[in-house]
């Protein structure tokens, strides 16, 4: 199986670094530069159509979003720990839904707070801002209440959500969104931090 993956230094493509490196799978990752529009050249269009990061090409075929691609990497690997196992289509189902509220509702917000420009052409951003903090502050709200019950989402043991969810909340705390007022998010940022996989994302990350 040849893997190769398109991301961007801190864009959401990390989450995707950070399962490969978790399970131990081979992978050519090509940097894709962001900042100055390589994801809309014909180049990279001609690789994903969609002009953005993550995209996973497994033996010459494209895979774009990420709980698609994380779904997906999980059943590369047989004992896969990124979606806790499960005969139960329902509870498979509730994992899958968790990864896509990250995707489909979490980073919007975050996208709004941080990258406003995004979602209006008005001079004066400020609207948009507010509208994304009082999403996101929902949202942090009730990621907060679940990390003061257990160290994980799903109790005991980490899964790649947790690392969606991280990359979310620290995007937006660099974004300048504070998060003093969640000290168990900022206790959950510090376990994934630490975690081998995670630093290994880094050093690609910074390389
Ligand atoms: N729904 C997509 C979102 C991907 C996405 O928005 N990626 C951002 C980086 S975090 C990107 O490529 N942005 C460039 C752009 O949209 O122009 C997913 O979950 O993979």
């Amino acid at each position: 199986m040849s893997l190769t993956l398109y991301y961007s230094p801190g864009a959401c493509s990390g989450i995707t670094i950070n399962a490969i490196k978790e399970l131990g799978l081979d992978c050519e990752f090509i940097r894709v530069d962001l900042s100055s529009g390589e994801h809309k050249t014909e180049r990279y269009l001609s690789i994903n159509p969609h002009g953005k990061v993550p995209a996973l090409v497994a033996d010459g075929k494209l895979l774009t979003e990420n709980p698609a691609i994380l779904i997906y990497l999980n059943s590369l690997v047989e004992g896969s720990k990124l979606i806790p196992e499960t005969d139960d289509a329902f509870q498979r189902s509730l994992y899958y839904s968790d990864l896509m509220w990250c995707s489909s509702t979490v980073h919007p917000s975050v996208r709004h707070v941080c990258v406003p420009a995004y979602y209006t052409v008005a001079e004066d951003k400020d609207d948009v801002v507010a509208r994304g903090k009082i999403a996101l502050t929902v949202h942090l709200q009730a990621i907060e209440k679940r990390l003061q019950e257990s160290d994980w989402w799903y109790g005991e043991q980490w899964a790649i959500v947790d690392t969606y969810l991280h990359w979310c909340y620290s995007r937006a705390q660099r974004g300048g969104f504070p998060l003093d007022d969640y000290p168990a998010i900022l206790a959950h940022k510090e376990r994934i931090e630490a975690m081998p996989s995670y630093q290994r994302r880094a050093q690609i990350e910074a390389a």
